[in-house]
């Protein structure tokens, strides 16, 4: 089933069997985060949730520019109260529990909130063009979108204060040997390798890749003890499949597995 919403500020594309490719289309304005980009992404990162067919998502920008952060001319406007009243969390909330394999495909900028939306990605394939940065404090701000909490996780306290504190960016190569990106490929490819590691998971039994991703996720929250308990048990929730049945006997069968995601 293809996503049948209306978008202005991003395009919806099935770029491969059970892939969804959504990307980010405000050109003029660098892919500034809107309020209504971010809920058209969530929208759309909503539809492929509910869409049985849909086992892998990319998030994409353009050539130059994932994304440019917060939309600096809506962010003139924002004010405590209005900010303490706003549901904008919800929107962050709502990435951050997308339960399929995310990919960021990410070629040119992305800055503050853009980062902070990469970091969101269970995986960053970077074109050799991307920029990664925090650049908040040059606007008077901070991150507000887990930029702190997330990259320090991700490349450290030094690197994270020195993109946070400074506001410089770091490039892809840099990038790649903090651990913020997965790899690293010519920036016309980008989007083509996204696709096809988006692939290859969705060729993969759907409830073995989603508690996977879960427990993964866990390692960021809890101690490794509570982690290695939801491990386990995902593990023996997993035996329970058709999926684990078909996988063992398929490898034993020497053919390949036709996975029903149940
Ligand atoms: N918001 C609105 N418009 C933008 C933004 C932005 N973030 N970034 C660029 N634009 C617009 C420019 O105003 C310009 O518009 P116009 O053509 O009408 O003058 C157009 O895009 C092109 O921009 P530039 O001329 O500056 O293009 P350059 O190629 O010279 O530079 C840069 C590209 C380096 C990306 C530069 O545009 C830049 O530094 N942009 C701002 C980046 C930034 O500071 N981002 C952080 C914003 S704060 C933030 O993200 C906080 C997150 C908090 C939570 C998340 C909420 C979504």
């Amino acid at each position: 089933m293809t996503d049948t919403h209306t978008y202005i500020d991003i395009i919806v594309t099935d770029p491969a069997p059970h892939v969804r490719q959504i990307t980010m289309n405000r050109p003029k304005q660098l892919n500034a985060l809107s309020a209504n980009h971010l809920h058209e992404i969530v929208a759309a990162l909503n539809a492929a949730a509910d869409d049985d067919e849909v086992r892998a998502v990319v998030l994409t920008g353009g050539e130059k520019v994932f994304a440019a952060g917060a939309d600096l001319n809506e962010m003139a406007k924002r004010d405590l109260v209005g900010e303490l009243k706003s549901e904008r969390h919800r929107v962050w909330d709502s990435i951050r529990r997308f339960p399929k394999p995310l990919i960021a495909a990410v070629n040119g900028f992305a800055l503050g909130g853009g980062c902070e939306l990469a970091m969101h990605a269970d995986i960053i394939i970077a074109g050799a063009t991307a920029k990664f940065g925090q650049p908040e404090v040059n606007v008077g701000i901070m991150p507000g979108a887990g930029g702190t909490q997330r990259l320090a996780r991700t490349v450290g306290k030094s690197l994270a204060m020195r993109m946070v504190l400074s506001g410089e960016m770091i490039d892809a190569v840099t990038a790649l040997r903090s651990g913020l990106v997965a790899e690293v490929t010519p920036y016309e490819l980008t989007i083509e390798r996204a696709v096809r590691l988006a692939r290859t998971i969705a060729e993969k039994p759907p409830i073995s890749v989603r508690l996977a991703k879960e427990a993964v996720l866990k390692s960021f929250d809890l101690t490794l003890e509570a982690g290695l308990d939801f491990e386990r048990r995902a593990f023996n929730i997993i035996l329970a499949t058709e999926d684990r049945k078909e996988g063992v006997a398929a490898f034993l069968e020497k053919r390949r597995p036709a996975f029903k995601g149940r």
